[in-house]
């Protein structure tokens, strides 16, 4: 049976918002993705992924959404999709939407419905509880911070919001709820896209006990009880037959589930999000404490979702950025001398794995976190919630913009950086959030125009992936387990192996694999960010942040 496309493309992740003003209002738009359509053909990504661009009050940025018909008007209008649509699949750019449909803004006409009455025919569109022991229905904690019931004083109930306030869960119970979405979803295939990142869609099944949070952390309403029903009912409504790549972002999930989100005999999704790698920075799961990451850590859980997903049959979105996440370069690279080295030393080690890779705008040519220093540049609601809930708590306010500075989702979300005029040629006007300090050093312009740049990198890599099978279909295997400086591993097939070294620290590590099964000693370097080698595919010296692979066949 022949592989399905996506096992050889790679996505590129726009965020709107930051992506390219063209109206001079501050906030990225749609023409502004159309201007760049020609230089993502450049990069060589198959694949477009737009987070939210529906009409939006815009509380957490779109994913917030108001009216899943219609476009928020910062962004544009309808005719303006429908010409993205037609000039990206003119140029063979597939584009998928993000659908967010664990929830809606607060201002959906269905919860505006839903608030007025316990008999409103919409009410059972959301999660309504009366209270319990005279406290909120249950003891859960939004993702954004504090508890995830508010009180309605007009019905005396609370409804669930495992997010913002403003983002209340829809009752995924009630058939009605599934009915819309899927017609909905519909709408947006027949108007021609191409597939969708499916937002938190793993949370959209609760246990009907409502259960008091006994876990460690806020899992236990992950992964619930009816959610593989619901995705293969969604499969059949919506994906089935129509060729599409569906990505869904899995929080706090597990390697079982994913194979069965996965898997092509279960027609659930094509692949999925998760993030226990992007973990590896939160002591003790947390957080909102500054700290190191933990390279032992990053190795383990991505060598065990390696093995885990190959061995069941399922596929993996392999990823270090998107809009959620502090810049890799900032959070696993170097900001320093070793910035363009690094950058591509990531880039390596998560391209020559197995799955479909995810570049988020920016990543291709090294954007680096903001380092902002007041809470007055961000933006992000959990972020404020955040600081506003640590300082009421005790912390001092040096304390969190610290932690802000590494952690903050704002981190990502710093306007495009384009080239080394005013706002890094990202509006005419005053952005909605601070432009990096550092973009007439690090901007797409200058990427373009340097041969040895992490944009060119990228675009090889793309290449390899199309050229070289066994990037697609190589067995995964860690070797160099005990190094603590190297992350090394083995693709293979019976007669072709790729030899994947990387050095993730600015100091010189020597390595020996003779007892790690390599086919030989002597091999060709297939893609490396150094322009020689100090060593071969048996025994050698990495350099700081050294990144080769030897292929042998
Ligand atoms: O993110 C889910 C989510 O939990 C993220 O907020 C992330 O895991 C968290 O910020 C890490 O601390 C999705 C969207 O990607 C995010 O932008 C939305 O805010 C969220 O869902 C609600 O829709």
């Amino acid at each position: 049976m022949q592989e399905p496309w996506w096992k050889k493309s790679v996505v590129y992740q726009i965020y709107p918002k930051s992506f390219n003003d063209t109206t001079g209002s501050g906030t990225g738009d749609i023409e502004g993705v159309i201007e760049k359509l020609d230089y993502l053909k450049e990069l060589g990504v198959d694949v477009l992924w737009l987070t939210p661009i529906y009409d939006s009050p815009q509380k957490d940025n779109g994913y917030d959404i108001r009216d899943y018909y219609s476009i928020f008007h910062e962004y544009g209008t309808m005719a303006d999709v429908d010409r993205l649509l037609d000039e990206a699949h003119k140029r063979d750019l597939k584009v998928i939407f993000d659908i967010v449909v664990n929830h809606t803004s607060t201002e959906h006409k269905w919860f505006v419905e839903s608030k007025k009455s316990k008999d409103n025919p919409y009410r059972d569109f959301y999660i309504w509880k009366d209270s319990k022991d005279e406290k909120e229905p249950t003891n859960w904690e939004s993702k954004f911070g504090g508890n995830a019931w508010q009180y309605d004083d007009a019905t005396d109930q609370y409804y669930l919001h495992l997010f913002d306030v403003t983002q209340a869960d829809l009752n995924w119970e009630n058939e009605a709820v599934r009915d819309h979405v899927y017609e909905m979803m519909n709408y947006w295939v027949e108007k021609g896209v191409d597939g969708f990142r499916l937002d938190v869609i793993n949370l959209i099944s609760k246990n009907q006990d409502f259960p008091e949070d006994t876990s460690d952390g806020r899992k236990f309403y992950t992964d619930g009880p009816k959610i593989h029903d619901y995705l293969q009912d969604m499969h059949q409504q919506v994906f089935k037959d129509k060729d599409l790549i569906t990505v869904g972002e899995m929080s706090s999930t597990s390697i079982d589930n994913c194979v069965k989100y996965t898997h092509p005999d279960r027609d659930e999704l094509s692949m999925t999000f998760s993030f226990h790698h992007l973990k590896v920075d939160y002591p003790n799961g947390e957080k909102w404490t500054k700290a190191p990451f933990d390279l032992d850590a990053l190795k383990t859980i991505l060598t065990d979702w390696q093995v885990g997903m190959h061995a069941g049959g399922g596929w993996n979105a392999l990823f270090w950025c998107n809009h959620d996440q502090p810049r890799v370069v900032s959070r696993f690279g170097s900001e320093g001398k070793y910035h363009n080295r690094s950058a591509k030393m990531l880039a390596t080690t998560l391209h020559m794995m197995q799955g479909t890779p995810y570049i988020f705008q920016g990543e291709e040519f090294g954007m680096t976190n903001p380092n902002f220093e007041t809470i007055d540049d961000y933006r992000d609601v959990e972020s404020l919630n955040t600081y506003r809930i640590m300082t009421e708590r005790g912390a001092s306010k040096e304390e969190v913009l610290d932690i802000l500075k590494q952690k903050s989702r704002d981190n990502a979300r710093t306007p495009m950086q384009w080239n080394d005029s005013a706002h890094a040629g990202f509006t005419d006007g005053t952005p909605w959030i601070d432009v990096a300090r550092n973009y007439q050093d690090i901007n797409a312009e200058k990427a373009l125009k340097d041969q040895d740049s992490i944009f060119y990198y990228y675009q090889r890599l793309i290449r390899l992936r199309k050229s070289e099978a066994i990037i697609t279909d190589g067995k995964y295997r860690l070797i160099l387990a005990s190094d603590s400086d190297i992350f090394a591993y083995v693709r293979e097939t019976d007669d072709e192996q790729l030899v994947v070294l990387n050095n993730f620290y600015d100091k010189e590590v020597a390595y020996d694999l003779t007892n790690e099964g390599i086919f030989a000693k002597v091999a060709d370097v297939l893609i490396s960010n150094m322009d020689d080698q100090q060593g071969s595919a048996e025994t050698g010296v990495l350099r700081p942040y050294e990144s080769v692979v030897y292929h042998i066949k």
